[in-house]
Formats: C-alpha cells, sequence, structure tokens
C-alpha cells in the first residue's frame, strides 16, 4: 500500500477556530502509524522559518533574562512557534510564516496619541533604544484551546505608558495593526474588519506582566509572530495578543476590538482565560500543550491569577470577566 506523506499545509488546523478537525487529522494519522514522527519532528511540519539577521534591531539580542517569569513547563520548541501562528492578515490557517516575510519592518514607527500630553510619531529603533530590554519566559494560551511556552524579550508595557504621558482622561489604551493590503493578502477580505484592534484598561496596561514582545528565542521576533513589536499579555486570551502595531492611542472610552466586532458572543473584551467558562463552541478546562502535544487543565488566569486578579475584583462585581 502507497501511504502519501501530507505536506505541512494540509495538517494545518482550521483556523475558523474549529480545534476538532485538527484532532480527527492526527488521529487518522495515528492510525497510520506516523502520528507519533510527526509530534516527535517539528522539522516536518516547517514551511521554513525566515532568518532574521537582516534585522537592524539584531544586535540588541539576547537580553538578560527576568527570572520572575518563568514557564513552569517544557518550552515550545522555537520551529513549532514560528511555523504554527494565527496571523490573518496573511491568511485564515496556520501556516502563515512563509507569506508573512512579505512585511517591511523597516522603516517602521509607532504612532503614540490620543489622550496624551502630546502626539508622538516613534522609529522602532529609536523606540528600542530608549527601552529596558529583558527576556521574560511566558505562557501562551489561544482561546482554541492550544498553548506554549516561549521566550520573549521587550519591556514592560507600562515603560512605554510612561513615555506617552497619558491624561488623566485616559481609561484606555487601544493598538492597531498595520494595514496594507499589498503584503497582507487577508486584509483583502474585506468581511473583516481592519486594522487589528485590541485594547487594555489602563490598570491592565500598567501592570508588570503586561509586555510588548520585540524579541523570540534570543533574537528579533519573526515577522510571522509580530515583528516588530507585539503585545503579549499572559494571563488573557492569546487573540488579545495584537501583532505587528503601529499605533497606540489612549482612549476615555473602551474599544471594540477585531474578534468582538466579528463576534462579540464569543470573544469579549476582558478574555481573561477561565477553565470553567466554556467558548460557546468548546470547553476551555483543558487545552493542548505544543511541546508536548499533551492535553493539560486550564488554570484560572493561565496560572497567574495571584499576579492579576487582583486587577478585577471591583469590575468582576459587574461584568462578566472570561469573555
Ligand atoms: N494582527 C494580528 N494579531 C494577532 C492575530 C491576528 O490574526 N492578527 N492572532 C492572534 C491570536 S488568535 C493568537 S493565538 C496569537 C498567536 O501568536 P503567535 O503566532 O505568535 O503564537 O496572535 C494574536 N495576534
Ligand atoms: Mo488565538
Amino acid at each position: 500500500m502507497l501511504i502519501k506523506i501530507r505536506k505541512s499545509w494540509e495538517l494545518s488546523e482550521n483556523a475558523v477556530l474549529d480545534e476538532g478537525k485538527y484532532l480527527n487529522r492526527r488521529q487518522i494519522l495515528k492510525g497510520l502509524g506516523i502520528g507519533g514522527l510527526i509530534a516527535a519532528s517539528p522539522s516536518i511540519l516547517s514551511n521554513s522559518v525566515a532568518a532574521t539577521s537582516d534585522d537592524p534591531s539584531a544586535h540588541l539580542y539576547p537580553v538578560a533574562r527576568n527570572t520572575a517569569y518563568e514557564g513552569g513547563r517544557p518550552l515550545t520548541p522555537e520551529k513549532i512557534a514560528t511555523t504554527y501562528n494565527n496571523f490573518y492578515e496573511f491568511g485564515s490557517h496556520k501556516e502563515i510564516s512563509k507569506a508573512a516575510q512579505a512585511l517591511k519592518i523597516r522603516p517602521w514607527s509607532v504612532l503614540i496619541d490620543g489622550e496624551v500630553e502630546q502626539e508622538q510619531q516613534i522609529d522602532i529603533d529609536d523606540l528600542l533604544s530608549r527601552m529596558p530590554l529583558e527576556e521574560r519566559i511566558y505562557r501562551h494560551r489561544c482561546v482554541e484551546a492550544w498553548s506554549m511556552v516561549v521566550p520573549y524579550s521587550g519591556f514592560a508595557l507600562k515603560e512605554l505608558v510612561k513615555l506617552a504621558k497619558p491624561t488623566s482622561k485616559a481609561r484606555y489604551l487601544i493598538m492597531q495593526t498595520f494595514e496594507d493590503k499589498e503584503v497582507a493578502t487577508g486584509q483583502r477580505q474585506f468581511w473583516y474588519p481592519w486594522p487589528y484592534t485590541e485594547g487594555l484598561s489602563m490598570e491592565e496596561a500598567a501592570h508588570d506582566l503586561a509586555f510588548i514582545a520585540t524579541g523570540l528565542y534570543g533574537k528579533p521576533i519573526p515577522k510571522q509572530n509580530g515583528a516588530p513589536l507585539r503585545l503579549a499579555v499572559p494571563w488573557k486570551y492569546g487573540f488579545k495578543h495584537a501583532k505587528s502595531l503601529v499605533r497606540f492611542t489612549f482612549s476615555e472610552k473602551r474599544p471594540v476590538s477585531f474578534w468582538q466586532k466579528l463576534n462579540e458572543n464569543e470573544y469579549g473584551f476582558w478574555a481573561n482565560v477561565n477553565p470553567e467558562v466554556r467558548h460557546p463552541r468548546w470547553s476551555q478546562a483543558t487545552e493542548r500543550d505544543l511541546a508536548t502535544n499533551e492535553r493539560i487543565p486550564t488554570q484560572f488566569y493561565n496560572g497567574y491569577a495571584e499576579e492579576v486578579a487582583g486587577l478585577y475584583t471591583e469590575i468582576g462585581k459587574k461584568e462578566p470577566l472570561f469573555k
């Protein structure tokens, strides 16, 4: 019998958030006796990872690790974390790493506007030279019930807040991804509410755990992971972690984020990880760890409850935090 080994992109988890399809395919592969091989050899799954050596910030890395932030589980292999991505600008599936190489990350600048003392446009390399860079190992939990443990380099979001000098009117920080239909073919799909937008309360943005990742595995962050800068708020579901940011707007009003606009019942503003609140279409009680491919129990606030639960004691009485 001839066994056709599927190409990596045929193994993709369907990004319309349908975890079930992937499991079925895995079961089929297991039946063929090649499931284990694929799980053990990430190279088989890879679509080639782009070199980052042409990135002008390469000399900044690696940066010193802040050991206050440890993963608590094995690190996800770099190859998996850089070839299994969600980045709808480049396609609504997981194998966008090649397509994302079309993104031009220089020149790049971020606009800081809204409720601030003074609007600023800052060049990325200028920003990187002004921020205290450090490495942190974070757990990342996607709402689709898979997770990874990755070493991000970057800086605390509160440092950017300090630089921005928000006025007393600012209650939310809104973050936006670049818009360019030429390179991001996903943005030609007009039914999505581009640009990708996310937001945090000012209290969340000022929290020690809220991080801007500019590096990954001791190198500049690859394009597919959100170069040159993306949000990392590990107690929240992955969709909050907006990539390739170009704008930080301080606002009196709470924004409506990308996924909220698409489906308010499934993706809320707070999106704090909670194993007890089901996604309308699947349970959130467990997650598939990409490092081991094992199902593990999901923890409240993705295991960061001690750090962040205090943020929600007041709000929690008024509105659902886990949507
Ligand atoms: N601009 C943008 N940011 C995004 C997304 C996206 O589609 N577009 N997907 C989000 C989702 S659902 C997840 S799980 C993470 C995935 O990050 P990673 O590919 O670096 O693991 O990015 C988030 N940030
Ligand atoms: Mo996600």
